[in-house]
């Protein structure tokens, strides 16, 4: 029995104001690529089932291009695989908020799919010898809470959940998601679980043996950075899904081909150097990226750049690295204000006030059409002037 497990496409995902030659926002076109590559790759391993556990779209009201595209890629891959199922729970993203908004997922319905996005459901497949318990966000929310447990005589048990387990996002929960269900390690290992599928941390996971994060196949999350991050510090190479097998208990990444290079550069520390000596510093990191900064999106954080420094860069050339890029940020931080340090988490991760602010406001969702860099350097401005008020009174 092989489960391929897919998890958080966030079809509908936009970001940035860069359009396709046919007037779509590029991201979403990007996320769109992502989840035909994951389906092209989910086809070709054959699998006995497929789950895609939660968050298919990245609201609950797609776009029609969004829905459209979802159709089309679910579709294929009924045809392609014949007789396998499909089961597919709405995660937090796709979850209506109010009783009178009917989920798009009744769409699915019509292929073949088995969609549960209100109430928890299980799923037997007595000829597979599967029972499948699927627990969308929505049911996590349900007074009492539902109890995980197998059920029936089938060998292979699987559980289907989108949610946070505890740990996951650190102790400063640095990114996240807001409006996440919360499960307990009990939960998940109460039941002796052939595979539980999760959805919901968008970096691939293993909470432990035969319970996985698929892991998202974008970088769609408010906090991308810390995406990266994560997967330079665990060795994970990218986005992609997951084969389980669940005779051995072998869980196999598959990575997909990224549809866009996301880059967080070193960060530069400007320290006691002269505008133009940034500017170089600038110049060098920009051109280090193998494959140039053209169509990529591209973080540049720099430190202990006072604000009459940063008015001295070189502007124009700036300019010239944003319209390179798909997304050239530029994060220039001022320097700490000495002695003013306002602690949050553990120890050796304090961070100032300031800091705190800054870091809130780059990893907030914004629309696509609100600048990222402008938006937080008018939090962070207001933020300084407060401060300087606040001690001048
Ligand atoms: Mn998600």
């Amino acid at each position: 029995m092989r489960i391929a497990h897919v998890a958080d496409p966030h079809l509908g995902f936009r970001q940035y104001t860069r359009l396709t030659s046919r007037g779509l926002n590029q991201r979403e076109a990007d996320v769109a690529t992502a989840f035909g590559r994951a389906i092209d790759g989910v086809i070709a391993s054959a699998p006995d089932v497929v789950i895609v556990a939660g968050d298919i779209f990245h609201s609950v009201r797609p776009t029609n291009s969004a829905i459209l595209f979802a159709f089309r890629q679910l579709a294929r891959l009924v045809d392609r695989l014949p007789g396998v199922p499909v089961i597919a729970i709405a995660g937090n993203h796709d979850t209506p908020r109010s009783t009178d908004t009917v989920s798009i997922f009744g769409l699915f319905h019509e292929l073949g799919i088995h969609v549960v996005h209100d109430d928890a459901r299980r799923l037997d497949f007595p000829e597979r010898g599967l029972s499948v318990l699927a627990v969308p966000h929505q049911a996590l929310f349900r007074e009492p809470r539902l109890a995980f447990e197998p059920a029936g005589q089938a060998p292979h048990q699987v559980l289907v959940l989108h949610g946070e387990t505890p740990g996951l996002f650190g102790p400063d929960r640095g990114g996240a998601e807001p409006g996440g269900a919360f499960l307990s390690t009990e939960e998940l290992t109460g039941g002796d679980w052939s595979y539980v599928a999760l959805g919901h941390y968008h970096v691939q996971h293993q909470v432990r043996e035969r319970i996985w994060y698929a892991g998202a196949l974008d970088y769609v999350s408010p906090n991308p950075w810390g995406e990266l991050r994560e997967e330079r510090e665990r060795a994970i190479p990218g986005k992609g899904w997951l084969l389980a097998d669940l005779a051995s208990g072998t869980v196999t990444p598959h990575f997909i081909e990224p549809p866009r290079r996301v880059i967080d550069l070193r960060t530069i520390d400007a320290g006691d150097f002269a505008s133009a000596e940034l500017d170089r510093m600038l110049e060098e990191a920009v051109e280090s990226v193998p494959g140039a900064i053209d169509d990529a999106v591209v973080r540049q954080v720099v430190i202990n750049v006072p604000r009459t420094m940063a008015r001295e860069l070189d502007h124009a050339e700036i300019r010239n690295w944003k319209a390179r890029a798909l997304h050239f940020q530029l994060d220039l931080r001022r320097p700490e204000a000495a002695g003013r340090v306002v602690g949050i988490g553990a120890p050796g991760t304090r961070q100032t006030l300031p800091e705190i602010v800054a870091a809130h406001l780059a990893a907030r969702p914004l629309p696509a059409s609100v600048d990222r860099e402008a938006f937080v350097r008018v939090g962070t401005d207001l933020m300084t002037t407060l401060e300087q008020d606040t001690q001048a009174s």
